[in-house]
């Protein structure tokens, strides 16, 4: 039986569309800034929302039904999600997938048995991909549903917790590489605190740290010439969670010396959770050239948790287009780390979730693209800042030969200085709304 029969190939039909199973805006070969759409957005599938979550919440039991034909916690479901997932990509025209270990395969009460199911699907795998050209964007290992990980993985109290993550990682690296996959990556599920009192902060991070290091010597060690990735959010699970934000992270990956191999994996509700705008994390990843990669998605501003919708707010994806390509581009892509909600649990809803997110993100670009074309905000910054470049205190301020003890004197002469001149916020956001509406 084919899956999903009664879906059809998704082609591109325009704006003025009206068929929900067809694309309005992301149009695959269309050249945008000189590259493909499909070059600008690679868009990848998680496989544990789209194939494994069913819609279970703290209140209820799932509405979708992911069984796919066969029996949940055996390798004929772990085949069969894998079918399902290509078939679904296939249909979508995604190139990439990302995936947690668990995801692929159902977890053994022994290790050894796990990692024997892992290399059986990833052949398994490995023949799809070949047979239908759909690549790896990341894999990573899941360190944090296990009640095992209930104090964290790296940063556990545990050396055997410690070291089972290690395993995990270690397998989980085997994988991507096996696959070919661009990136690894690490969300520090657990990796942080309920409480002060009963945690040695400095210990954690430093484990951590070693964890991570380890990761890096073991994957260039058996031909990983990807990115690793480390993806912030502040809470959730844990109240307090080390990778806070894109600043937090860059500052520790080089405080341990981990900033050469990593970059950071920004994931649109993260950022909102951490109190920023998601392109506040975009510009402070892309300004420390640390931008690797998106998990796209959207949470809900007045709820206060990872909701992980799909991304349909064409303001924030303009801003996010924007960002990425001012950036040049991504070394990885987008991944939608993005769940139909609970009362969407059908297969039509599966795709239009990832039209709408796709969709979206083509729009963002467009209009990213004609707010860059169009100059006007470029220019406006440009000359925000031109009294550093055009007059002669400036220019010392600039090239460090300034000294307070002149500054002084100078501002000493300089009756009052004149106001900055104006930020324009409202005109700029007219802008804004001209290229996006008009
Ligand atoms: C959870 C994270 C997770 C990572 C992968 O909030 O977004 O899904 O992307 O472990
Ligand atoms: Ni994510
Ligand atoms: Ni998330």
């Amino acid at each position: 039986m084919e899956l999903f029969a009664n879906i059809p190939t998704i082609q591109y039909e325009g704006a003025k569309s009206k068929n929900p199973l067809a694309f309005r805006f992301y149009d695959a070969e269309r050249v945008i800034l000189g590259k493909k759409m499909k070059e600008h957005l690679p868009f990848a599938m998680a496989w544990w929302h789209n194939l494994c979550a069913t819609g279970t919440d703290m209140f209820g039991r799932g509405t979708a039904d992911k069984s796919f034909g066969a029996a949940e916690g055996t390798m004929e479901h772990a085949k069969a999600k894998v079918d399902a997932g290509f078939a679904f990509m296939q249909k979508l025209g995604i190139e990439y997938f990302c995936f947690h270990d668990v995801d692929l395969v159902p977890e053994a009460d022994d290790l050894k048995e796990t990692n024997r199911r892992l290399d059986e699907i990833s052949d398994y795998l490995l023949q799809k991909m070949q047979q239908t050209g759909i690549k790896c964007l990341w894999g990573t290992a899941n360190m944090f549903s296990n009640p095992r990980y209930c104090n964290g993985a790296g940063s556990s109290n545990s050396a055997d917790v410690f070291a089972f993550a290690a395993a995990q990682v270690k397998k989980a690296l085997d994988i991507t590489v096996k696959l070919g996959g661009k990136g690894y990556v690490f969300w520090g599920g657990r990796e942080g605190y309920e409480t002060l009192l009963n945690t040695d902060v400095k210990f954690e991070q430093e484990n951590i740290a070693r964890l991570m290091k380890m990761a890096v010597a073991y994957g260039r060690s058996i031909g990983f010439t990807g990115d690793f990735y480390i993806e912030p959010k502040p809470k959730e699970p844990m109240k307090h969670q080390y990778d806070f934000d894109a600043a937090t992270a860059i500052g520790f990956l080089r405080q341990y010396g981990l900033d050469k191999d990593f970059k950071l994996n920004i994931e649109a509700n993260h950022a909102t959770l951490a109190g920023h705008t998601f392109q506040h994390d975009l510009r402070i990843s892309a300004i420390n050239g640390m931008l690797g990669s998106i998990d796209a998605n959207q949470g809900d501003l007045l709820l206060g948790w990872d909701t992980d919708e799909f991304p349909f707010d064409v303001y924030t994806a303009t801003a996010c287009m924007y960002e990425v390509l001012k950036a040049g581009g991504l070394t990885g892509g987008f991944n939608f780390d993005a769940k139909t909600r609970r009362a969407s649990y059908t297969a039509e809803d599966m795709f239009e979730a990832f039209i709408l997110g796709m969709d979206t993100f083509a729009l963002g670009l467009i209009k990213a693209a004609e707010l860059i074309e169009d100059g006007r905000i470029d220019d406006f910054i440009a000359k925000r800042y031109a009294s550093y470049r055009e007059t002669e205190i400036g220019k010392k301020i600039l090239s460090g030969e300034a000294t307070l003890a002149e500054l002084s004197a100078y501002a000493e002469n300089m009756g009052a200085p004149e106001l900055p001149g104006s930020g324009k916020q409202e005109n700029l956001q007219s802008v804004v709304n001209g290229i996006l509406f008009g």
